[in-house]
């Protein structure tokens, strides 16, 4: 194959069904990867650029938030990785020929796997109201366009501003700046239905946001248990590190609705004897739960391990209870009190193996637990969430070697950028730090997050919509409430890398900005620019991307979110810094463009392009002819962020600076990373057993046991990844672990299951979800064509992967306190097509 784009969708018909593999990665699968980096990229840069993946001077994985081990192999990346670092350093381009020959109507026939290999964006686009097509725009234009029309909104909160979790940190502070500096908090961003659950009950319980364990952490435990997670396709580096702590003796309880075929056996690549014999059996006890059963897993392992300190003693941890904690009482009672037949039957695993799986807690000197999706997900995601905290406090297992709660991140950097302040709710600290800082009162009111800005966008409180990154039409519930929502805006703006649904389905008018993405060199002011991420377990590291970038005609997320503050906020120099003059906005770069000689022209155009040598000539005289700032923006009243925005667009040092002053834990930021170094944040439960929360205390809380009803004749059915898509990115159509090649328009189904309800396998069928909306009366969603797949999951449970199956979630199903979309709990029948 060569690097052609396909010409053509998924043909579903193809879809054929093998044996589920046993065994995650090995061999195949680092050949599967070097096939796709060959068709994307050819030899020679697939050599160059994976050989950089996550080493000291090379580039952060764009995969996946799983952190990087001090002693790098030599190819520090999985086949996943690999295939999302081909997505973005593929060779194919699309430019305006391709946007002048692709209507827009056109191009909302084909799916997100077609749109995604048509290559990567490489000139900004607009489309005008009314138009069929896109067509090219200069970036004064463009920014221009943006900044004209929010300065003409009646309210800053008129505008929402989306984030995916790839954004640097350093662009991720900026674009939190801009977006205060307008005056509004709303800041949704892909956390929201991710992780937010995590968050929600980790900061109520334990008054942190994040995990409390480190990768050290991991290899030293004792029980490893692991729930709602997969990381043989995931979070494959995952697997290295869970090989190591079984290596020094380690168990592990793999919890899940699903055999995962990495959960089950792991043949590590860069082993011989990964390679030669087999591999590591991975999972010691395997609990087949049912979806949303968790909770009672939690409640079952708490009360026995009650049960057993009141029967034997020397179970719980006395001291740590005593000088840490608060609400233990409470929660021995409500335990005492929980009906084991009501555990039994939210799992549907017998008592006896629940107690098996508590004795092995018991047993265990110090334990983890994991999470990802299949835990935050749910109605009842927190207090399940806030149940395995229960069950680890009660061991003392929160702050010490080899103990503690691992989120595991999905987005390389969606904890960085939720430190940077990516949040619709910020805390008072953070704002008064940055009132501070920039010199102007940023907005106190909370903002929208993820699904009350699709309700605010549908119900016409919004007007304008801006995407740093994702594809906020296809990864959120409700596909066509979305697509509608989307469709009342005035504008819609999307940073991007490569095109997906979020481009096609738009406003009245549409802006495409094609920006850099982590493999690209990024030239600023003369420098190679590097950024810093944040990985799940706190680690703060530089990324610098190596690859020249797809055209000379592209400029850096911080660039973007520069020159639009520039725009709004004119020339920022806060009077008391006295700094050095700076340009004011585009006008005055026009300016300057106009009075260049040839050899600035030439200077200029490497300095946007891909080699800069020297930008500083043009922008100094520019700055020259500036004058105050820029007026008329939405909302005067509390002024706005004064900071040297062309400074901060060539140097982003500075912009560390700037976060070293606002953020906690980054002191000495610039020494700390340099050199391949990582700066740790501050982990209060961590590293000193202290927790932020409303007492001072770890929290106990008594939580109401919960799971989800399945009505008669209906399915529970969770919405998840295959092995060939990074979330609405498709790469592929094989799921080639659980033995499912050639189309993704499938339903895992129990068997018993397909011939109770009256069906065949491999009958294509329509999946109705059935949602109860806040009038008492039933909305059905429909998703149409799905072949249905005899698959090993619990009774009433199903599976079918995201985004495909978006449009069956109803936007008001959502988690309690979290308001993460409930992507895995949706009740559904199966319908016979006609
Ligand atoms: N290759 C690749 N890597 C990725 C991504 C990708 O799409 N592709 N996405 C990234 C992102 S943003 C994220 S958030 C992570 C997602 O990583 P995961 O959370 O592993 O992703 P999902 O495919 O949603 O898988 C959910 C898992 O939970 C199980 N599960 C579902 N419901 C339940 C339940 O009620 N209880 C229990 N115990 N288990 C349940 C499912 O069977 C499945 O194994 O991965 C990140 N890494
Ligand atoms: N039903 C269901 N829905 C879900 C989930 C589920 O499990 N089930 N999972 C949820 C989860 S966990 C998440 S995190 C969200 C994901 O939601 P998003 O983060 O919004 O979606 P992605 O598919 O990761 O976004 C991919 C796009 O990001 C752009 N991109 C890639 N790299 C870069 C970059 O470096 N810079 C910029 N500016 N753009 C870039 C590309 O244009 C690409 O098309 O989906 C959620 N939706
Ligand atoms: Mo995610």
């Amino acid at each position: 194959m060569a690097k052609h784009a396909p010409t053509s969708d998924i043909d579903e018909t193809k879809v054929h069904v093998t044996g589920r593999k046993k065994v995650a990665v090995g061999v195949p699968a680092v050949l599967h990867a070097l096939q796709i980096s060959y068709d994307q990229m050819g030899v020679k840069r697939s050599v160059e650029t994976l050989l950089r993946v996550n080493q000291k001077d090379g580039f952060d994985c764009p995969g996946c938030a799983w952190p990087e081990e001090d002693k790098r192999h030599v190819a520090e990346f999985c086949e996943n990785g690999a295939k999302a670092v081909a997505e973005e350093a593929t060779l194919r381009r699309i430019g305006p020929e391709f946007f002048a020959q692709h209507s827009l109507a056109e191009l909302g026939e084909h799916d997100d796997w077609w749109l995604g290999q048509q290559g990567r964006l490489t000139h900004p686009m607009i489309l005008d109201e009314g138009a069929t097509h896109y067509r090219p725009i200069s970036w004064d234009d463009a920014l221009r366009e943006i900044a004209d029309t929010l300065r003409g909104l009646d309210d800053p909160d008129e505008a929402i501003f989306y984030t995916s979790g790839r954004t640097s940190n350093e662009a991720a502070f900026m674009y939190q700046l801009l977006v205060r500096g307008l005056g509004t908090n709303n800041l949704p961003d892909c956390s929201n239905m991710c992780h937010e659950s995590s968050g929600s009950a980790l900061t109520e319980t334990l008054g942190i946001g994040k995990g409390t364990v480190t990768i050290e952490d991991v290899h030293e435990a004792d029980l490893l248990i692991i729930a709602g997670q997969n990381p043989g396709t995931n979070h494959p580096r995952m697997l290295s590190a869970l090989e190591k702590a079984k290596k020094r003796g380690a168990t592990i309880i793999a919890v899940n609705p699903l055999p995962e075929a990495g959960l089950v056996r792991f043949e590590n690549p860069q082993t011989v004897k990964g390679v030669i014999l087999g591999g590591t059996k991975m999972a010691d006890q395997f609990v087949q739960i049912r979806l949303g059963g968790d909770q009672a897993l939690f409640q079952a392992i708490g009360k026995h391990l009650l049960e057993m300190e009141d029967a034997v003693g020397g179970v719980l941890d006395h001291d740590f209870i005593r000088d840490h904690t608060s609400g233990f009482e409470e929660y021995r009672q409500a335990m005492a009190d929980a009906p084991w037949h009501d555990l039994v039957a939210a799992t549907g695993v017998p008592e006896k193996t629940l107690r098996r799986v508590a004795e092995t807690v018991r047993n265990s000197p110090s334990t983890i637990v994991c999470w990802a999706m299949g835990l935050t997900q749910h109605k009842h995601s927190v207090p399940t969430l806030r149940d395995i905290v229960n069950v680890l406090l009660l061991q003392g297992n929160i702050g010490r070697p080899g103990a503690g709660v691992c989120p595991v991140r999905g987005h390389s950097n969606v904890q960085g950028d939720r430190t940077m302040g990516i949040y619709e709710k910020p805390s008072e600290a953070f704002l008064s730090a940055l009132d501070a800082e920039f010199g102007f009162r940023a907005p106190r009111e909370h903002g929208y997050d993820t699904v009350e800005a699709i309700r605010a966008m549908r119900d016409r409180k919004a007007r304008v919509f801006m995407a740093m990154g994702g594809n906020f039409v296809s990864a959120t519930p409700d596909t066509e409430v979305t697509e509608a929502a989307l469709r009342n805006l005035e504008l819609t703006v999307q940073v991007s890398t490569k095109l997906n649904r979020s481009h096609v389905v738009t406003g009245k008018r549409a802006i495409i900005l094609p920006t850099l993405g982590r493999t690209d060199r990024d030239l600023r002011g003369g420098r190679e620019q590097k950024v810093t991420v944040e990985d799940s377990m706190g680690a703060v590291h530089a990324s610098r991307g190596r690859l020249v970038p797809p055209s000379e005609d592209m400029l850096s997320e911080v660039a973007i979110i520069a020159r639009l503050c520039s725009l709004l906020f004119g020339s920022g120099v806060a009077p008391a810094n006295g700094g050095r003059a700076a340009i004011t906005d585009l006008e005055a770069v026009h300016r300057a463009e106009s009075e260049r000689s040839p050899q600035e022209e030439l200077v200029h155009a490497v300095a946007y392009g891909s080699r800069a040598p020297e930008l500083d000539s043009a922008v100094t005289r520019a700055g020259d002819g500036s004058t105050g700032p820029a007026t008329g923006r939405p909302s005067t009243a509390n002024g706005v962020p004064h900071a040297d925005w062309t400074a901060l667009e060539s140097d982003y040092a500075l912009i560390r600076t700037h976060i070293a002053n606002v953020v906690p834990g980054f002191a000495d930021y610039e020494s700390k990373i340099d050199k391949g170094r990582t700066l740790m944040l501050p982990n209060g439960p961590r590293d000193a057993r202290t927790f932020a929360t409303a007492d001072g205390k770890a929290r106990f809380t008594v939580n109401t046991l919960e799971y989800p009803f399945i009505p008669h004749g209906r399915l529970i059915l969770q919405t998840l990844r295959s092995h060939d898509q990074y979330n609405t990115t498709i790469y592929g159509k094989d799921d080639r672990y659980r033995g499912i090649h050639g189309g993704r328009r499938v339903v895992m189904v129990n068997p018993k299951d397909i011939r109770k309800l009256g069906f065949e396998e491999d009958e294509i069928v329509d999946l109705v979800s059935e949602w109860t909306g806040p009038d008492g009366r039933v909305q059905e969603r429909r998703a149409e064509e799905f072949r249905i797949v005899a698959y090993s999951t619990p009774r009433g449970n199903a599976a079918a992967y995201y985004p495909e199956t978006n449009v069956l979630v109803p936007l008001d199903s959502v988690a309690d306190v979290s308001g993460t979309p409930t992507s895995k709990s949706v009740v559904i029948r199966l319908e016979h097509r006609g």
